[in-house]
């Protein structure tokens, strides 16, 4: 049976969660279309309405056998398409580096709070600091380098799961992109950072973000 697949997303500058659905179907090479609804608009609660319970990006929706399945929540949407794609690779085939990779992924999808409250996804802004910086990311900075550090060096690299790009390396590339916009980039982080923003899929990612127009004054004006 053949199943189509559609990843409804909001701006790529600013959508930190939209970019990590979209990269789990375009790092992986798997054909899909785009639906693109503005946060914070009209058409966005359109969308909460027409597509309930789901209320958030990215949504992953399936089409197949005269039905549309819909999996909301970037994790879910992980698992999904590694289930329906083991060829994918969206996991390492290794049990071990499978299991770590997990847990990073798992970890980033329920942690980093600090960083990500104070630091939200701005494309459009490049190596400018806060003005002060807010209690708790220096933590959540010594706890990526650990991970990251305690990742690459288990399973070899140049990816957290090791040679091959995975699930993990998606959701932490917003992270990424925040310690560049932020100038956060520490002597722990910023080798496997600087990697994970040249991969092509995330760098395809970001130039489409760049070169959008749309603006967001919620996040550009962050000090
Ligand atoms: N846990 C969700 C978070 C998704 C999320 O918070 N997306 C934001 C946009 S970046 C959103 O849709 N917010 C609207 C809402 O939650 O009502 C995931 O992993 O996908």
């Amino acid at each position: 049976m053949t199943a189509s697949y559609r990843i409804v997303i909001s701006d790529k500058a600013y959508s930190s969660w939209s970019m990590r659905g979209w990269l789990l179907l375009a790092a992986f090479d798997l054909p899909f279309e785009e639906e693109f609804v503005p946060l914070y608009s009209p058409e966005f609660e359109a969308m909460q309405r027409a597509k309930a319970p789901g209320r958030s990006v990215p949504m992953l929706e399936i089409a197949e056998g005269g039905r549309t399945l819909r999996v909301w929540d970037s994790l879910a949407i992980a698992e999904t398409l590694a289930e329906r794609h083991p060829e994918a690779g969206l996991w390492p085939a290794d049990p071990a580096h499978r299991a770590l990779a997990r847990s990073l992924a798992a970890e980033m999808h329920a942690g980093f709070t600090a960083l990500r409250g104070a630091c939200p996804m701005n494309l459009h802004r490049q190596g400018r600091p806060r003005a002060a910086r807010p209690d708790g990311v220096g933590a959540d900075l010594e706890r990526l380098a650990l991970v990251w550090g305690h990742a690459l060096a288990v399973t070899g690299g140049p990816w957290l799961g090791g040679a091959v790009f995975s699930a993990a390396d998606a959701f932490f590339a917003p992270v990424a992109t925040r310690l560049d916009s932020y100038a956060l980039m520490t002597p722990g982080t910023e080798a496997y950072a600087g990697r994970l923003l040249g991969h092509p899929a995330v760098a395809r990612w970001i130039a489409a973000g760049r070169a959008d127009p749309r603006r967001i004054a919620l996040y550009d004006g962050v000090d």
